[in-house]
């Protein structure tokens, strides 16, 4: 029997790689995606079998029309307002979104009564979560979320874990430290590393502008975390697990990293504010720092530990840190896909 999965949020980064690597395995895939002015199916136009269906999570009426009307046998919920910087600004609706819209949906598997058990439901945590908690985090530790986001993902968090033991539902939690990927949207800091680092190298771009270099988060790949999601819902019993590479880069080490693959080694000057990173051959500024782009309230250090994920579904990331930045750098690179139809 064809398996049907429902994805809610399938226009961003997680939706696309989830419903790619869902059609692979044969399912039906639903996908969900708020109406929008501006064209926002770019990572799943190759996708020609998803079905797509317009849906909101600030509508739980729309919300329990689709799942009723698409019966699936799995719900993944990746719908978020999910840059965390920006919760800061809209505090209430990140909360409207990643909260109370995750209640929306185990309320309508909650109202389907037998039906609504049928269903798996999917919530992806996040490793914002853990804001000031030491590292390394692991399903065991202390959540101190220390932004909108972050409260708000800790509500959805919750609430799924008192669905399944309330209700029965099979409910559960993927605690995904940071994923990336050339999908990332360019708001995020490594994908507005590697596209600038490009635009410098094919002149069209003189530097880059950064907050917080000294962050550390733990960097893994979009498609081994989205096989990871997949994996999360296939156990027997519904449980929450963390996702991570193990691993973590300062921002300092990932922008490093990223100019190599040009050439370019950096050299460090100033302090704070005042820091900038220089080529060290040229002398030439390359990276400044910006005021605008430090956060109110930073997580200053992400690391997580998923041996939960590693003994029980037998989950391990393939990609390095090293081989993150190069795939992104690879996809974003202006030059070689320049000179690619001239090599042919
Ligand atoms: O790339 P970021 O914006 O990701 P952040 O805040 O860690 O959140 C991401 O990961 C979470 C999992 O832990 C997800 F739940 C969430 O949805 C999202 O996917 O920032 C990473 C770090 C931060 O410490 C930030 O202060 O980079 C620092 N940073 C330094 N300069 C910057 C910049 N971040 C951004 N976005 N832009 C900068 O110019």
């Amino acid at each position: 029997m064809t398996k049907r999965a429902l994805i809610t949020g399938v226009t961003g980064q997680d939706g696309a790689y989830l419903a790619e690597n869902l059609l692979e395995k044969g399912y039906e895939v639903h996908g969900l995606r708020p109406y929008s002015a501006v064209p926002d199916e770019g990572r799943i136009e190759k996708l020609e079998e998803l079905k797509l269906h317009y849906g909101d999570m600030i509508d739980g009426g729309n919300i329990l029309r689709l799942i009723d009307a698409i019966q699936p046998d799995e719900i993944y919920n990746m719908a978020a307002m999910s840059h965390v910087h920006v919760s800061f600004d809209v505090p209430e609706a990140t909360a409207n979104i990643n909260a109370l819209g995750v209640l929306r949906v185990l309320e309508a598997l909650r109202m389907m009564g037998s039906k609504g058990k049928d269903i798996k439901f999917y919530q992806a945590s996040s490793s914002e979560m853990y804001g000031r908690s030491p590292a390394p985090q692991n399903e065991k530790t202390k959540f101190e979320p220390c932004s909108p986001y972050g409260t708000a993902k800790l509500f959805a968090y919750w609430t799924t874990r008192n669905y399944r033991e309330a209700y029965g539902l099979y409910a559960a939690n993927g605690i995904l430290f940071n994923h990336e990927s050339p999908l990332r949207g360019e708001e995020f800091v490594t994908r507005k590393i590697t596209k600038a680092i490009c635009e410098i190298e094919a002149g069209l771009k003189q530097k880059i502008s950064l907050g917080n270099l000294d962050s550390k988060r733990d960097w893994g790949h979009a498609s081994d975390y989205m096989e990871g999601v997949w994996q999360i819902l296939q156990a027997p019993e519904a449980d929450d697990y963390v996702l991570a590479t193990g691993e973590a880069h300062s921002v300092r080490e990932f922008v490093e990293v990223a100019f190599s693959h040009i050439g370019i080694n950096l050299a460090w000057e100033g302090e704070n504010i005042n820091e900038v990173g220089r080529n060290k051959i040229t002398g030439e500024t390359l990276v400044e720092i910006d005021q605008a782009f430090f956060r109110p309230n930073e997580v200053h250090h992400l690391l997580g530990d998923a041996s939960k994920a590693h003994n029980k579904l037998g989950w391990k990331p393939k990609y390095s840190f090293e081989g993150l930045v190069e795939d992104m750098m690879r996809a974003d690179r202006i030059i070689d896909k320049q000179s690619k139809p001239r090599a042919a």
